[in-house]
């Protein structure tokens, strides 16, 4: 492994706000229902079979780094040149469970989480986990995280035993987010059972592209459902350059209209705005994963510099010139800061 290390920036702090940690006790209980078999969840067996079995130095070394809290998340945060980490519970946290399990691991998670955080103010910052399948509870969790344990955002690792929020029965979560303006991370879960077929067989299922087509089709989901009528001031956040959402605003928009108009589905109720128009109000997008120019650039220029934030995906995305890569792309100076820092203050609160 190389050694250099990576300049903190004095035109900007860096904040990565996707970055992954796990709890040696949800490591531990995912090695035992994965053991037992007893998780009905073909994409959980899949990615954790995998993370919590093999030998290859990637999986070894990633459930090592998922679970430092310490020094050394913050030396291999200094060799790459990262001033802040915005934590979240890893994919898919406590949603596999039922729900006393779940809602019991996320709130010890929090609370690991907030000592880490309490140790290093200067370099950490945490979201909740929350266990969605008790959206009573998980509303409450997001109350105690905000309120008492000084957290900056929900994340919610997507799919919950194959539902998508966009049933009114998980709604509570989104109204206690948007009641404490705190954003909400939808993060990629292995695509569910009703889904995960094709790309399984093909091997696609994690995150090359069954990660990005899972969340993609989700946030649809809560849009067509009508979620950012009924929470206008809902923040949410997508990493991965919006999963690919920016690319596809054309044609959202166009066939949004055009089925709508139609009566296609009795299902579909009119919304006051079209999916675009929701995409520059209410989604926030990460370059997670994609340290990558065009793109960056592009979706700054459909969605505004104001929407796209940093971050890197530690420790699954880890190399060390990761942020020269975001540093040398053209941007004018105050939109680099924008990405880098001053987006994510303020999406997040932090500070
Ligand atoms: C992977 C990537 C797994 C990311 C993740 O959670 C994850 C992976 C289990 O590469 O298998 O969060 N990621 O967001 O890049
Ligand atoms: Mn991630």
């Amino acid at each position: 492994m190389s050694t250099t290390t990576v300049a903190r920036s004095t035109a900007y702090k860096r904040i990565a706000t996707e970055e992954a940690f796990a709890t040696p006790e949800m490591i531990k209980l995912y090695r035992e229902v994965l053991a037992k078999k007893s998780i009905d969840d073909i994409g959980f067996n899949s990615m954790w079979g995998f993370y919590s079995g093999s030998p290859s130095e990637r999986a070894q070394s990633i459930i090592e780094k998922l679970q430092w809290l310490d020094e050394r998340r913050i030396a291999d945060m200094d060799a790459s040149g990262i001033d802040i980490h915005i934590l979240s519970l890893t994919s898919p946290g406590a949603h596999v469970f039922d729900n006393a399990t779940g809602t019991a691991l996320a709130r010890s998670a929090n609370d690991i989480l907030a000592d880490a955080v309490a140790r290093h103010p200067d370099r950490f910052a945490g979201m909740v986990a929350i266990a969605p399948q008790d959206p009573k509870a998980a509303a409450e969790e997001i109350e105690r995280g905000v309120r008492k344990l000084g957290f900056n955002g929900v994340m919610i690792n997507s799919h919950v035993h194959g539902e998508d929020l966009d049933d009114q029965k998980y709604w509570d979560i989104f109204a206690a987010a948007e009641a404490l303006d705190t954003p909400v991370y939808i993060h990629p879960n292995t695509p569910s059972d009703r889904m995960i077929r094709p790309f399984l067989e093909s091997g696609l299922d994690g995150a090359i592209y069954g990660f990005g087509v899972e969340v993609g089709l989700h946030v649809l989901k809560l849009m067509v459902a009508g979620v950012f009528d009924r929470f206008p001031q809902l923040k949410l956040v997508i990493g991965h350059m919006g999963e690919a959402l920016p690319y596809w605003l054309f044609r959202l928009d166009y066939m949004y209209k055009a089925t709508l108009n139609s009566k296609r589905y009795a299902s579909w109720k009119p919304n006051k705005l079209l999916p675009s128009d929701y995409m520059k109000r209410n989604v926030w997008i990460t370059c997670s994963g994609m340290p990558w120019g065009p793109a960056i650039t592009f979706a700054q220029q459909v969605l505004g510099a104001d929407r796209v934030m940093y971050a890197m995906d530690y420790p699954y995305q880890f190399q060390l010139s990761e942020v020269e890569l975001c540093d040398n792309i053209p941007m004018s100076a105050q939109d680099k800061k924008k990405f880098f820092q001053t987006n994510a203050e303020q999406v997040f609160n932090l500070r």
